[in-house]
Protein backbone atom coordinates (compact mmCIF):
# COMPACT_ATOMS: atom_id res chain seq x y z
CA UNK A 1 0.00 0.00 0.00
CA UNK A 2 1.25 3.52 -1.49
CA UNK A 3 0.46 6.02 1.26
CA UNK A 4 2.66 8.64 -0.30
CA UNK A 5 1.24 12.05 -2.32
CA UNK A 6 4.54 12.16 -3.87
CA UNK A 7 4.18 9.44 -6.11
CA UNK A 8 7.16 10.35 -8.39
CA UNK A 9 9.44 11.50 -5.23
CA UNK A 10 9.38 14.92 -6.12
CA UNK A 11 11.18 15.48 -2.54
CA UNK A 12 14.24 14.45 -4.15
CA UNK A 13 14.74 17.60 -5.84
CA UNK A 14 14.32 19.72 -2.70
CA UNK A 15 16.82 21.23 -1.04
CA UNK A 16 17.22 20.60 3.17
CA UNK A 17 16.19 24.34 3.86
CA UNK A 18 12.92 23.78 1.40
CA UNK A 19 12.80 20.48 3.30
CA UNK A 20 12.61 22.66 6.62
CA UNK A 21 10.57 25.43 5.26
CA UNK A 22 8.09 22.92 4.31
CA UNK A 23 7.96 21.52 7.67
CA UNK A 24 7.92 25.06 9.89
CA UNK A 25 5.06 26.00 7.79
CA UNK A 26 3.17 22.99 7.59
CA UNK A 27 3.75 22.92 11.72
CA UNK A 28 2.41 26.50 11.86
CA UNK A 29 -0.56 26.19 9.67
CA UNK A 30 -1.80 23.06 11.90
CA UNK A 31 -1.08 24.51 15.11
CA UNK A 32 -2.27 28.02 14.57
CA UNK A 33 -4.64 28.18 11.70
CA UNK A 34 -6.03 24.59 10.78
CA UNK A 35 -8.03 23.89 14.41
CA UNK A 36 -10.90 27.22 13.74
CA UNK A 37 -10.17 27.17 10.12
CA UNK A 38 -13.83 25.47 9.69
CA UNK A 39 -15.53 27.50 12.06
CA UNK A 40 -14.07 30.78 10.77
CA UNK A 41 -15.39 29.44 7.09
CA UNK A 42 -18.62 28.31 8.49
CA UNK A 43 -19.01 32.34 10.11
CA UNK A 44 -17.31 33.70 7.31
CA UNK A 45 -15.23 35.77 9.41
CA UNK A 46 -11.34 37.11 8.18
CA UNK A 47 -9.06 36.47 11.23
CA UNK A 48 -6.79 39.64 11.41
CA UNK A 49 -4.24 37.80 14.23
CA UNK A 50 -3.54 35.64 11.77
CA UNK A 51 -1.69 38.58 9.28
CA UNK A 52 0.95 39.44 12.64
CA UNK A 53 1.40 35.64 12.78
CA UNK A 54 2.31 35.23 9.13
CA UNK A 55 4.31 37.79 8.95
CA UNK A 56 6.40 36.50 12.11
CA UNK A 57 6.57 33.25 9.93
CA UNK A 58 8.20 34.84 6.99
CA UNK A 59 5.25 33.89 5.04
CA UNK A 60 5.18 37.66 3.62
CA UNK A 61 7.87 38.04 1.12
CA UNK A 62 9.94 34.97 0.66
CA UNK A 63 10.97 36.07 -2.24
CA UNK A 64 11.86 39.78 -1.54
CA UNK A 65 15.57 40.46 -0.18
CA UNK A 66 16.54 40.56 3.15
CA UNK A 67 17.53 44.09 3.49
CA UNK A 68 13.52 45.17 2.79
CA UNK A 69 12.30 42.20 5.41
CA UNK A 70 11.65 39.81 3.20
CA UNK A 71 13.20 36.29 3.17
CA UNK A 72 15.59 36.07 0.17
CA UNK A 73 14.07 32.41 -0.78
CA UNK A 74 13.77 31.07 -4.44
CA UNK A 75 10.96 30.39 -6.10
CA UNK A 76 10.29 26.65 -5.46
CA UNK A 77 10.24 27.87 -1.56
CA UNK A 78 7.55 30.26 -2.40
CA UNK A 79 5.43 27.80 -4.43
CA UNK A 80 6.37 25.40 -1.04
CA UNK A 81 4.67 27.96 1.48
CA UNK A 82 1.54 28.56 -0.74
CA UNK A 83 1.05 25.00 -1.08
CA UNK A 84 1.57 24.52 2.70
CA UNK A 85 -1.45 27.53 2.79
CA UNK A 86 -3.94 26.17 0.69
CA UNK A 87 -3.86 22.29 1.84
CA UNK A 88 -5.94 23.98 4.70
CA UNK A 89 -7.68 26.98 2.73
CA UNK A 90 -7.41 28.84 0.01
CA UNK A 91 -8.59 31.94 1.61
CA UNK A 92 -5.57 31.68 3.63
CA UNK A 93 -3.64 31.41 0.69
CA UNK A 94 -5.22 34.43 -1.08
CA UNK A 95 -3.79 36.62 1.75
CA UNK A 96 -0.20 35.56 1.34
CA UNK A 97 -0.34 36.19 -2.62
CA UNK A 98 -1.95 39.54 -2.37
CA UNK A 99 0.44 39.97 -0.06
CA UNK A 100 3.76 38.85 -1.55
CA UNK A 101 2.92 39.12 -5.13
CA UNK A 102 0.57 42.07 -5.49
CA UNK A 103 1.51 44.40 -3.13
CA UNK A 104 5.23 43.85 -2.46
CA UNK A 105 6.62 42.63 -5.62
CA UNK A 106 5.50 45.79 -7.38
CA UNK A 107 6.99 47.85 -4.49
CA UNK A 108 9.95 46.01 -4.90
CA UNK A 109 10.41 45.71 -8.58
CA UNK A 110 8.67 48.98 -9.75
CA UNK A 111 9.29 51.29 -6.52
CA UNK A 112 11.84 53.73 -5.50
CA UNK A 113 14.13 53.27 -2.69
CA UNK A 114 11.93 55.40 -0.30
CA UNK A 115 8.87 53.84 -1.19
CA UNK A 116 10.50 50.06 -0.50
CA UNK A 117 12.51 51.23 2.81
CA UNK A 118 8.72 53.01 3.88
CA UNK A 119 6.32 49.68 2.96
CA UNK A 120 8.19 46.82 2.34
CA UNK A 121 9.56 46.03 5.67
CA UNK A 122 5.66 46.53 7.62
CA UNK A 123 4.20 44.60 4.80
CA UNK A 124 6.74 41.98 5.70
CA UNK A 125 5.95 41.59 9.33
CA UNK A 126 2.63 41.92 9.00
CA UNK A 127 2.26 45.01 10.67
CA UNK A 128 0.64 46.26 7.77
CA UNK A 129 -1.67 44.82 5.30
CA UNK A 130 -1.75 44.96 1.33
CA UNK A 131 -4.79 44.81 -1.30
CA UNK A 132 -4.44 45.14 -4.93
CA UNK A 133 -6.75 46.90 -7.10
CA UNK A 134 -6.61 46.13 -10.82
CA UNK A 135 -10.52 44.58 -11.28
CA UNK A 136 -13.64 47.17 -12.26
CA UNK A 137 -17.44 46.37 -11.59
CA UNK A 138 -16.90 46.59 -16.02
CA UNK A 139 -13.69 45.63 -16.32
CA UNK A 140 -12.67 42.53 -15.54
CA UNK A 141 -10.82 39.90 -17.83
CA UNK A 142 -10.22 43.24 -19.68
CA UNK A 143 -8.36 45.34 -17.38
CA UNK A 144 -6.96 47.45 -20.29
CA UNK A 145 -10.45 48.90 -20.59
CA UNK A 146 -10.13 50.07 -16.79
CA UNK A 147 -11.63 53.77 -16.38
CA UNK A 148 -10.00 54.65 -12.79
CA UNK A 149 -8.36 57.62 -13.75
CA UNK A 150 -5.93 60.50 -12.39
CA UNK A 151 -5.14 63.98 -13.42
CA UNK A 152 -2.01 65.83 -12.45
CA UNK A 153 -2.64 68.85 -9.76
CA UNK A 154 1.00 69.73 -9.43
CA UNK A 155 1.94 68.29 -6.12
CA UNK A 156 -0.30 65.91 -5.96
CA UNK A 157 -2.69 63.70 -8.50
CA UNK A 158 -6.30 63.54 -8.05
CA UNK A 159 -7.88 59.87 -8.74
CA UNK A 160 -11.25 59.15 -9.10
CA UNK A 161 -12.70 55.61 -10.18
CA UNK A 162 -13.85 52.30 -8.17
CA UNK A 163 -12.67 48.58 -7.89
CA UNK A 164 -14.45 45.74 -7.60
CA UNK A 165 -13.42 42.48 -5.77
CA UNK A 166 -10.14 42.94 -4.12
CA UNK A 167 -9.11 40.72 -1.87
CA UNK A 168 -8.42 41.98 2.00
CA UNK A 169 -9.57 45.54 0.74
CA UNK A 170 -11.64 46.52 3.85
CA UNK A 171 -8.72 46.24 6.25
CA UNK A 172 -5.79 46.71 4.15
CA UNK A 173 -3.44 49.81 5.49
CA UNK A 174 -2.27 50.16 1.54
CA UNK A 175 -4.12 49.52 -2.08
CA UNK A 176 -2.09 49.49 -5.17
CA UNK A 177 -4.12 50.53 -7.09
CA UNK A 178 -3.62 50.91 -11.17
CA UNK A 179 -5.15 53.74 -13.07
CA UNK A 180 -4.40 56.02 -16.46
CA UNK A 181 -2.69 59.08 -16.40
CA UNK A 182 -4.46 61.84 -18.66
CA UNK A 183 -2.79 60.11 -22.12
CA UNK A 184 -4.46 56.69 -20.79
CA UNK A 185 -1.18 55.47 -19.64
CA UNK A 186 -1.89 52.53 -16.51
CA UNK A 187 0.42 53.15 -13.09
CA UNK A 188 0.90 52.07 -10.07
CA UNK A 189 -0.43 54.10 -7.20
CA UNK A 190 -0.02 53.44 -3.51
CA UNK A 191 -2.95 54.55 -1.28
CA UNK A 192 -3.07 54.63 2.23
CA UNK A 193 -5.86 54.24 4.23
CA UNK A 194 -7.54 57.34 5.48
CA UNK A 195 -6.72 58.94 2.41
CA UNK A 196 -9.89 61.55 2.20
CA UNK A 197 -12.26 60.31 -0.55
CA UNK A 198 -11.27 56.74 -0.05
CA UNK A 199 -13.36 53.80 1.00
CA UNK A 200 -13.04 50.06 0.82
CA UNK A 201 -16.86 48.99 1.30
CA UNK A 202 -17.04 45.08 2.23
CA UNK A 203 -18.69 42.47 -0.07
CA UNK A 204 -20.93 40.24 1.92
CA UNK A 205 -22.39 37.14 1.40
CA UNK A 206 -20.11 34.94 -0.57
CA UNK A 207 -20.49 31.11 -0.92
CA UNK A 208 -16.86 30.88 -1.56
CA UNK A 209 -13.27 31.94 0.01
CA UNK A 210 -15.16 32.58 3.38
CA UNK A 211 -12.20 33.00 5.33
CA UNK A 212 -11.17 35.80 3.24
CA UNK A 213 -12.32 39.44 3.48
CA UNK A 214 -13.25 40.80 0.05
CA UNK A 215 -14.42 44.66 -0.85
CA UNK A 216 -14.27 47.06 -3.36
CA UNK A 217 -11.75 50.56 -3.69
CA UNK A 218 -13.62 53.55 -4.27
CA UNK A 219 -11.92 57.17 -4.84
CA UNK A 220 -13.51 60.15 -4.75
CA UNK A 221 -11.45 63.39 -5.69
CA UNK A 222 -8.30 61.37 -3.55
CA UNK A 223 -5.79 63.48 -3.43
CA UNK A 224 -2.24 60.90 -4.02
CA UNK A 225 1.27 62.53 -3.17
CA UNK A 226 2.92 62.72 -6.12
CA UNK A 227 5.82 60.16 -4.30
CA UNK A 228 3.05 57.64 -4.00
CA UNK A 229 3.37 56.89 -7.62
CA UNK A 230 5.56 53.63 -8.76
CA UNK A 231 8.04 55.07 -10.83
CA UNK A 232 9.84 52.42 -12.60
CA UNK A 233 6.66 50.81 -14.70
CA UNK A 234 4.15 51.81 -16.54
CA UNK A 235 1.30 50.04 -18.92
CA UNK A 236 -0.43 47.03 -18.34
CA UNK A 237 2.58 45.03 -18.15
CA UNK A 238 2.96 46.35 -14.87
CA UNK A 239 0.03 44.67 -13.37
CA UNK A 240 0.87 41.70 -15.67
CA UNK A 241 4.33 40.85 -14.25
CA UNK A 242 2.40 41.06 -10.30
CA UNK A 243 -0.33 38.47 -11.95
CA UNK A 244 2.62 36.12 -13.27
CA UNK A 245 3.98 35.62 -9.68
CA UNK A 246 0.92 35.48 -8.09
CA UNK A 247 -0.17 32.99 -10.94
CA UNK A 248 2.85 31.22 -10.35
CA UNK A 249 1.93 30.74 -6.53
CA UNK A 250 -1.81 29.63 -6.82
CA UNK A 251 0.02 26.49 -9.16
CA UNK A 252 1.62 25.32 -6.23
CA UNK A 253 -1.37 26.31 -3.80
CA UNK A 254 -3.91 24.13 -5.69
CA UNK A 255 -1.68 20.68 -5.66
CA UNK A 256 -1.83 21.68 -1.71
CA UNK A 257 -5.92 21.64 -1.97
CA UNK A 258 -6.09 18.54 -4.51
CA UNK A 259 -3.81 16.65 -1.68
CA UNK A 260 -6.02 17.41 1.12
CA UNK A 261 -8.90 16.00 -0.45
CA UNK A 262 -6.94 13.27 -2.28
CA UNK A 263 -6.06 12.31 1.11
CA UNK A 264 -9.29 12.70 2.96
CA UNK A 265 -11.00 10.41 0.51
CA UNK A 266 -8.40 7.41 0.32
CA UNK A 267 -9.00 7.82 4.09
CA UNK A 268 -12.68 7.59 4.15
CA UNK A 269 -12.34 4.74 1.10
CA UNK A 270 -10.37 2.73 3.14
CA UNK A 271 -12.46 2.98 6.31
CA UNK A 272 -16.31 3.08 5.10
CA UNK A 273 -18.18 -0.20 4.45
CA UNK A 274 -20.83 -0.65 2.69
CA UNK A 275 -22.21 -4.19 0.93
CA UNK A 276 -19.70 -5.88 3.49
CA UNK A 277 -16.38 -4.19 1.89
CA UNK A 278 -14.52 -0.95 2.01
CA UNK A 279 -15.52 1.29 -0.39
CA UNK A 280 -11.89 1.28 -1.31
CA UNK A 281 -12.90 -2.51 -2.18
CA UNK A 282 -15.23 -0.79 -5.16
CA UNK A 283 -13.49 -0.43 -8.82
CA UNK A 284 -15.24 2.55 -9.16
CA UNK A 285 -13.82 4.41 -6.11
CA UNK A 286 -10.24 3.08 -7.14
CA UNK A 287 -10.66 4.68 -10.62
CA UNK A 288 -11.18 7.97 -8.84
CA UNK A 289 -8.39 7.35 -6.12
CA UNK A 290 -5.46 6.41 -8.90
CA UNK A 291 -6.77 9.32 -11.23
CA UNK A 292 -6.47 12.02 -9.00
CA UNK A 293 -2.82 10.70 -7.79
CA UNK A 294 -2.34 10.58 -11.45
CA UNK A 295 -3.06 14.08 -12.22
CA UNK A 296 -1.90 15.61 -8.49
CA UNK A 297 1.24 13.80 -9.68
CA UNK A 298 1.56 15.59 -13.13
CA UNK A 299 0.76 18.91 -11.70
CA UNK A 300 3.36 18.72 -9.19
CA UNK A 301 6.05 18.00 -11.93
CA UNK A 302 4.20 21.21 -13.82
CA UNK A 303 4.61 23.38 -10.39
CA UNK A 304 8.22 22.07 -10.01
CA UNK A 305 9.91 22.86 -13.54
CA UNK A 306 8.28 26.23 -13.41
CA UNK A 307 9.86 26.70 -10.75
CA UNK A 308 12.81 26.09 -11.73
CA UNK A 309 12.44 28.03 -14.74
CA UNK A 310 11.34 31.18 -12.40
CA UNK A 311 14.74 30.95 -10.76
CA UNK A 312 16.33 30.74 -13.79
CA UNK A 313 14.37 34.00 -14.54
CA UNK A 314 12.64 32.05 -17.56
CA UNK A 315 9.43 31.14 -17.10
CA UNK A 316 7.16 32.76 -19.70
CA UNK A 317 3.61 33.95 -19.03
CA UNK A 318 1.89 31.21 -21.19
CA UNK A 319 3.78 28.89 -19.11
CA UNK A 320 2.22 30.22 -16.20
CA UNK A 321 -0.79 30.79 -17.46
CA UNK A 322 -0.82 26.70 -18.58
CA UNK A 323 0.00 25.75 -14.91
CA UNK A 324 -2.30 27.97 -13.14
CA UNK A 325 -5.19 26.62 -15.43
CA UNK A 326 -4.35 22.80 -15.30
CA UNK A 327 -3.78 22.90 -11.30
CA UNK A 328 -6.67 24.59 -10.41
CA UNK A 329 -8.95 22.70 -12.76
CA UNK A 330 -7.20 19.61 -11.78
CA UNK A 331 -8.07 20.76 -8.06
CA UNK A 332 -11.59 21.66 -8.42
CA UNK A 333 -11.87 18.31 -10.23
CA UNK A 334 -10.90 16.29 -7.34
CA UNK A 335 -12.53 18.02 -4.71
CA UNK A 336 -15.80 17.18 -6.99
CA UNK A 337 -14.51 13.26 -7.55
CA UNK A 338 -13.74 13.35 -3.28
CA UNK A 339 -16.78 14.71 -2.24
CA UNK A 340 -18.55 11.92 -3.83
CA UNK A 341 -16.15 9.28 -2.68
CA UNK A 342 -17.48 10.43 1.12
CA UNK A 343 -21.27 10.51 -0.06
CA UNK A 344 -23.43 12.47 2.42
CA UNK A 345 -20.56 12.80 4.93
CA UNK A 346 -18.58 14.93 2.16
CA UNK A 347 -21.38 18.02 2.50
CA UNK A 348 -20.61 18.36 6.22
CA UNK A 349 -18.04 20.58 7.69
CA UNK A 350 -16.12 17.16 9.53
CA UNK A 351 -14.10 17.11 6.44
CA UNK A 352 -12.61 20.03 4.52
CA UNK A 353 -14.25 18.77 1.15
CA UNK A 354 -16.73 21.16 0.46
CA UNK A 355 -14.84 24.51 1.73
CA UNK A 356 -12.45 23.33 -0.70
CA UNK A 357 -14.88 22.86 -3.64
CA UNK A 358 -16.47 26.05 -2.78
CA UNK A 359 -12.96 27.81 -2.41
CA UNK A 360 -11.46 26.90 -5.76
CA UNK A 361 -14.47 28.24 -7.70
CA UNK A 362 -13.14 31.51 -6.84
CA UNK A 363 -9.47 30.29 -7.95
CA UNK A 364 -10.74 28.89 -11.13
CA UNK A 365 -12.03 32.63 -11.59
CA UNK A 366 -9.95 35.14 -10.43
CA UNK A 367 -6.18 35.77 -11.55
CA UNK A 368 -7.49 34.84 -14.85
CA UNK A 369 -10.37 33.16 -15.60
CA UNK A 370 -9.89 29.63 -16.68
CA UNK A 371 -10.83 30.52 -20.61
CA UNK A 372 -8.73 33.69 -20.29
CA UNK A 373 -5.75 31.26 -19.57
CA UNK A 374 -6.73 29.39 -22.53
CA UNK A 375 -6.72 31.79 -24.31
CA UNK A 376 -2.94 32.86 -23.74
CA UNK A 377 -2.36 29.63 -24.31
CA UNK A 378 -3.98 30.08 -27.83
CA UNK A 379 -2.07 32.72 -28.57
CA UNK A 380 1.24 31.66 -27.71
CA UNK A 381 0.81 28.33 -30.17
CA UNK A 382 -0.66 30.21 -32.52
CA UNK A 383 0.27 33.98 -32.56
CA UNK A 384 -2.77 35.37 -33.08
CA UNK A 385 -5.17 37.07 -30.06
CA UNK A 386 -8.44 35.81 -29.43
CA UNK A 387 -9.43 37.75 -26.96
CA UNK A 388 -11.26 40.73 -29.14
P1 LIG B 1 -1.96 42.53 -24.30
O1 LIG B 1 -2.03 43.46 -25.50
O2 LIG B 1 -1.83 41.08 -24.51
O3 LIG B 1 -0.76 43.03 -23.36
C1 LIG B 1 -0.65 44.37 -22.92
C2 LIG B 1 0.81 44.60 -22.54
O4 LIG B 1 1.13 43.76 -21.43
C3 LIG B 1 2.19 42.84 -21.82
N1 LIG B 1 1.87 41.57 -21.20
C4 LIG B 1 2.48 41.10 -20.12
N2 LIG B 1 3.51 41.58 -19.42
C5 LIG B 1 3.90 40.87 -18.36
N3 LIG B 1 3.31 39.73 -17.97
C6 LIG B 1 2.26 39.22 -18.66
N4 LIG B 1 1.64 38.11 -18.24
C7 LIG B 1 1.80 39.91 -19.79
N5 LIG B 1 0.80 39.71 -20.68
C8 LIG B 1 0.85 40.74 -21.53
C9 LIG B 1 2.15 42.79 -23.32
O5 LIG B 1 3.39 42.44 -23.84
C10 LIG B 1 1.77 44.22 -23.65
O6 LIG B 1 2.91 45.05 -23.49
P2 LIG B 1 3.15 46.35 -24.40
O7 LIG B 1 4.45 46.89 -23.93
O8 LIG B 1 3.18 45.80 -25.80
O9 LIG B 1 1.98 47.25 -24.14
O10 LIG B 1 -3.18 42.90 -23.37
P3 LIG B 1 -4.73 42.63 -23.56
O11 LIG B 1 -5.44 43.89 -23.19
O12 LIG B 1 -5.01 41.99 -24.89
O13 LIG B 1 -5.05 41.58 -22.40
C11 LIG B 1 -4.44 40.40 -22.31
C12 LIG B 1 -5.10 39.53 -21.22
C13 LIG B 1 -6.57 39.26 -21.52
C14 LIG B 1 -4.38 38.22 -21.22
C15 LIG B 1 -4.95 40.21 -19.86
O14 LIG B 1 -5.59 41.41 -19.80
C16 LIG B 1 -5.36 39.31 -18.70
O15 LIG B 1 -4.56 38.55 -18.22
N6 LIG B 1 -6.64 39.41 -18.24
C17 LIG B 1 -7.07 38.73 -17.02
C18 LIG B 1 -7.20 39.73 -15.91
C19 LIG B 1 -6.77 39.17 -14.60
O16 LIG B 1 -6.09 38.17 -14.48
N7 LIG B 1 -7.11 39.87 -13.53
C20 LIG B 1 -6.67 39.50 -12.24
C21 LIG B 1 -6.97 40.59 -11.23
S1 LIG B 1 -6.08 40.41 -9.72
C22 LIG B 1 -6.77 39.09 -8.99
O17 LIG B 1 -7.59 38.39 -9.47
C23 LIG B 1 -6.24 38.84 -7.63
S2 LIG B 1 -6.95 37.50 -6.83
C24 LIG B 1 -5.96 37.59 -5.50
C25 LIG B 1 -6.11 36.50 -4.54
O18 LIG B 1 -6.97 36.64 -3.62
O19 LIG B 1 -5.28 35.53 -4.59
P1 LIG C 1 -15.70 38.72 -16.68
O1 LIG C 1 -14.44 39.29 -17.22
O2 LIG C 1 -16.95 39.49 -16.84
O3 LIG C 1 -15.88 37.28 -17.30
C1 LIG C 1 -17.11 36.57 -17.23
C2 LIG C 1 -17.01 35.33 -18.11
O4 LIG C 1 -16.75 35.71 -19.46
C3 LIG C 1 -15.81 34.43 -17.69
O5 LIG C 1 -16.18 33.08 -17.83
C4 LIG C 1 -14.74 34.76 -18.72
O6 LIG C 1 -13.83 33.68 -18.94
C5 LIG C 1 -15.59 35.06 -19.95
N1 LIG C 1 -14.88 35.92 -20.89
C6 LIG C 1 -14.48 37.20 -20.71
N2 LIG C 1 -13.83 37.65 -21.79
C7 LIG C 1 -13.78 36.62 -22.67
C8 LIG C 1 -13.22 36.44 -23.97
N3 LIG C 1 -12.54 37.42 -24.57
N4 LIG C 1 -13.39 35.25 -24.58
C9 LIG C 1 -14.05 34.24 -23.96
N5 LIG C 1 -14.59 34.34 -22.72
C10 LIG C 1 -14.46 35.51 -22.09
N6 LIG C 1 -9.27 41.44 -8.67
C11 LIG C 1 -8.32 42.33 -8.27
O7 LIG C 1 -7.94 43.23 -9.00
N7 LIG C 1 -7.74 42.21 -7.03
C12 LIG C 1 -8.10 41.24 -6.15
O8 LIG C 1 -7.54 41.16 -5.05
C13 LIG C 1 -9.12 40.32 -6.55
N8 LIG C 1 -9.56 39.37 -5.67
C14 LIG C 1 -10.64 38.60 -6.01
C15 LIG C 1 -11.21 37.76 -5.04
C16 LIG C 1 -12.35 37.02 -5.35
C17 LIG C 1 -12.98 36.17 -4.29
C18 LIG C 1 -12.89 37.06 -6.66
C19 LIG C 1 -14.07 36.24 -7.01
C20 LIG C 1 -12.33 37.88 -7.60
C21 LIG C 1 -11.21 38.66 -7.29
N9 LIG C 1 -10.67 39.57 -8.22
C22 LIG C 1 -9.68 40.45 -7.84
C23 LIG C 1 -11.30 39.75 -9.53
C24 LIG C 1 -10.96 38.66 -10.53
O9 LIG C 1 -9.67 38.79 -11.01
C25 LIG C 1 -12.00 38.75 -11.64
O10 LIG C 1 -13.22 38.27 -11.09
C26 LIG C 1 -11.60 37.96 -12.86
O11 LIG C 1 -10.48 38.52 -13.50
C27 LIG C 1 -12.76 37.87 -13.90
O12 LIG C 1 -13.34 39.10 -14.09
P2 LIG C 1 -14.95 39.26 -13.99
O13 LIG C 1 -15.38 38.67 -12.71
O14 LIG C 1 -15.27 40.69 -14.25
O15 LIG C 1 -15.52 38.34 -15.14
Amino acid sequence: MNQTTDFYDIDAFLSEEQKLIRASIRDFVSKEIEPTIEKQAQASVFNVDWVKKMGEMGIFGPTIPQIYGGGGLDYISYGIIMQELEHCDSGIRSVASVQNSLVMYPIYTFGDEIQRNKYLPKLASGAFLGCFGLTEPNHGSDPNSMITHFEDKGDYVLLNGSKMWISNSPIADIAVVWAKDEQKRIHGLIIEKGMEGFSAPEIKNKWSLRTSITGELVFENVKVPKANILPNKSGLGAPLMCLDSARYGISWGAIGTAIACYETARDYSLQRHQFGKPIAAFQLTQKKLAEMLTEITKAQLLAWRLGMLMNEKKATSAQISMAKRNNVAMAIQIAREARQILGGMGIVGDFPIMRHLMNLESVITYEGTHDIHLLILGKEITGIQAFS
